[in-house]
Formats: C-alpha cells, sequence, structure tokens
C-alpha cells in the first residue's frame, strides 16, 4: 500500500523478477484495481501472493473510490477466511514535506489497519536514487521519530527499497506457511463484529482535522453499505 507514485507496482515488478510481467491472478477477480502477482518465495519457496493496490492521490479517481476497492477486497479476503501475510506501506524517501495529502494517507492506512496488525507492518522508503544520501538519511530519521514514531513502537519495521529484486524480499522477510496471518482491523470490524460506519476505527479516525468534510462524508458512505 502507499500513496500514489511511491512505488508499489515497481516494487511488485522487481519482486517478481525478469519474465514474470505482472500478471494479476484473479484469486478474486472482480476487483480490477487490486492486481495479485503470484510468485514463489526465493529461498523457502513457499507460494507468495503480491497484492499491488490502488493508492490514494490517484490523479482520476478520488480517495473515497479508491478507499472503497481496497476495503472491498480486504472484506471479501476476510469472508474466505484468507489472511495476510504481511503488509507493506511505501513512502518516497525523495519527498521533502511530508505534506497533508502524504499525511493523511498514513492515517487512513493506519486506521485500516489498526495497531494489533503492526508487527506485520513494514514501512519502506523508496527512491533513495532520487535525493542525497545525506538529506534522505535525515528526513528517514525525522519519520522514524515523528511521523512513524507511534507506529514503531506497535511493532512495525522500517526498511529501504534499494531497487532491486533481493532488496524487495529482504523487506518482504521470511514468510512462514505455519503463520496463519494477520486481519487489519477494518477487516474485523466490518467482517466479525458487523459494525457501523462511525464505530470502525477509520471512521472515528476520520474525525481528524486534517481529513476533509467530503472524505469524511464518503468514508461513512462506504462503511455503511456494509
Ligand atoms: N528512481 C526511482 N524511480 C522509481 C522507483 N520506484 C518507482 N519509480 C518510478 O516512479 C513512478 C511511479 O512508480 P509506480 O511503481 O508506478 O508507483 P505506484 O503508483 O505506487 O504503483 C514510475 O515512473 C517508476 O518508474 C525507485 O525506487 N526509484
Ligand atoms: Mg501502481
Amino acid at each position: 500500500m502507499g500513496p500514489t507514485g511511491s512505488g508499489k507496482s515497481t516494487f511488485v515488478a522487481t519482486a517478481a523478477g525478469q519474465g514474470f510481467g505482472a500478471v494479476g491472478h484473479g484469486m478474486m477477480s472482480h476487483t480490477a484495481s487490486v492486481q495479485l502477482t503470484r510468485v514463489t518465495h526465493p529461498t523457502s519457496k513457499f507460494p507468495v501472493v503480491l497484492v499491488d493496490t490502488p493508492g490514494l492521490g490517484d490523479t482520476y479517481k478520488s480517495d473515497t473510490e479508491t478507499l472503497s476497492t481496497i476495503a472491498e477486497w480486504l472484506l471479501k479476503l476476510f469472508r474466505k477466511d484468507v489472511h495476510l501475510a504481511a503488509i507493506i506501506y511505501l513512502h518516497r524517501i525523495s519527498d521533502n514535506r511530508m505534506t497533508g495529502s502524504l499525511l493523511n494517507n498514513l492515517k487512513v492506512f493506519v486506521g485500516l489497519c489498526g495497531q494489533k496488525a503492526m508487527p506485520n507492518v513494514i514501512l519502506a522508503t523508496t527512491m533513495w536514487s532520487e535525493a542525497r544520501e545525506a538529506t534522505a538519511v535525515r528526513r528517514e530519521d525525522e519519520l522514524r521519530s515523528v511521523f512513524w514514531r507511534d507506529l514503531v513502537a506497535d511493532g512495525c519495521r522500517i526498511e529501504r527499497f534499494e531497487d532491486t529484486h533481493q532488496s524487495a524480499w529482504r523487506i518482504i522477510g521470511n514468510i512462514s506457511q505455519k503463520s496463519s496471518g494477520i486481519d487489519v482491523i477494518i477487516q474485523e470490524e466490518m467482517g466479525r463484529d458487523g459494525q457501523k460506519a462511525n464505530e470502525t476505527s477509520a471512521g472515528q479516525h476520520a474525525n481528524q482535522p486534517h481529513v476533509s468534510k467530503s472524505f469524511l462524508a464518503g468514508l461513512f458512505g462506504l462503511f455503511s453499505r456494509h
């Protein structure tokens, strides 16, 4: 996951490797903008499905539409008793400011995941080649000590994506077939507890002042449909 242009599709293509192509295989087919790529873990040889999601901040789609696509896919996964092994959130280290839109993106992401999922979340920075090393390292420190501090305290890891196949898999880590996987909070709240819109963490989260009124309205609209 991550904002548009943070390098999600590139990450998946790099992890899948040469000659693979980003072929979306329809495990849950009609969610067209969530792309699935089946690969084999390079060391453990376990089958892995890489999930590429559309990012908030898209040029042509509203954040509400994008969030709706992701939430519906997650809910479908939950109902099929399929669980996520890890969640990777990408952030461009070349961005010189944590803009309101980037921050909003992060808040929505955290609202979807919930605290319990954090040990399975990896915050990965991309586009190191697009920034001066010293500047990028300073930004990484700022992310760790300010914007990502609470998430790190809840157990997520911070990694650097170095544009290589090896780096991608180091970030994904050792996915074991024994691991039963995780659910993100929005899946539990909507799928298991049947919570109403404004009761979900993301819904409550949307009360934060930097979230625009129209976005908030859209978010409530989305959750009350289920
Ligand atoms: N230099 C550099 N460019 C990148 C990197 N990752 C992605 N890009 C470029 O940034 C643009 C957006 O990347 P994309 O993977 O489509 O982002 P997405 O919207 O998150 O899927 C594309 O032109 C990529 O070629 C990176 O790590 N380094
Ligand atoms: Mg993409």
